[in-house]
């Protein structure tokens, strides 16, 4: 919408001008819309419409920024790696729709969990990657830690059964663990391996003898 004003006595002068602003109007209108629709396509492709949280591709779009701001305000990333504990069993003994049931669930008890600057992110089917902002080591064990007992709580509706399901959790702190980002990332996911390995439904958080010979 555009409004033009001019006192009584510029009225006149601004009547006669409406013809070129109309002309301008028009021909930056389909300029607007399709820098409007390719926002809307890049936005709909850095997001997983199942869940509605942010996919892979949105880190890697977004990861030098956030890299750049870590430096400048010295601070940490907390880094962790989720993945629901024996979840093909859901898909196998109640099928896939109640298996997209507890995918959305989970999405939304993580979303809820963190802060809205958070990144929530849908790394792969049934495994997610939540990067805590400004967040040291002691604060990330907590918020693990409610988020695990959270999941443990929940409960999905799916037909006539209420499936309740557990996560494990892989810890890394960034740049603490790593100078490198991946490498974070991949040492939060050796965390995560750990705690498959010890039981699962835990936290586990990256320690240097976990990267020792042993090949991941
Ligand atoms: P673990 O505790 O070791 O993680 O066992 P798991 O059964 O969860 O692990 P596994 O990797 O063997 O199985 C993951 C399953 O998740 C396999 C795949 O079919 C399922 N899956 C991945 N994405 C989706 C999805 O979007 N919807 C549904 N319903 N299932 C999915
Ligand atoms: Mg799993
Ligand atoms: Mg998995």
């Amino acid at each position: 919408m555009v409004q033009l004003l001019a006192t009584p006595e510029d009225e006149a002068r601004l009547a006669a001008q409406i013809p070129y602003v109309s002309v301008y109007l028009r021909e930056a209108a389909p300029v607007l819309e399709t820098k409007k629709l390719m926002e809307t396509l890049k936005e709909s492709s850095l997001r997983d419409p199942m869940t509605g949280l942010n996919n892979r591709r949105f880190l890697e779009e977004y990861v030098e920024t956030l890299i750049a701001n870590v430096h400048r305000k010295k601070s940490h990333l907390g880094i962790m790696m989720l993945d629901l504990d024996y979840f093909k069993m859901v898909n196998d003994t109640h099928g896939h729709d109640a298996g997209d049931s507890v995918i959305k669930a989970l999405a939304k008890v993580l979303r809820q969990s963190v802060r809205a600057s958070d990144m929530v992110i849908r790394y792969g089917g049934e495994e997610f990657l939540i990067i805590l902002l400004d967040t040291p080591p002691e604060n990330a064990d907590q918020v693990a830690e409610k988020i695990r007992a959270s999941v443990e709580a929940m409960e999905v509706p799916a037909g006539h059964v209420v499936l309740k399901k557990t996560i494990s959790i892989g810890l890394a702190d960034f740049p603490g663990d790593s100078e490198t980002f991946w490498q974070a990332i991949k040492f939060a996911d050796v965390a995560l391996y750990q705690a498959k390995e010890t039981g699962r439904n835990r936290v586990v958080r990256f320690i240097p003898e976990m990267w020792g010979e042993k090949a991941y």
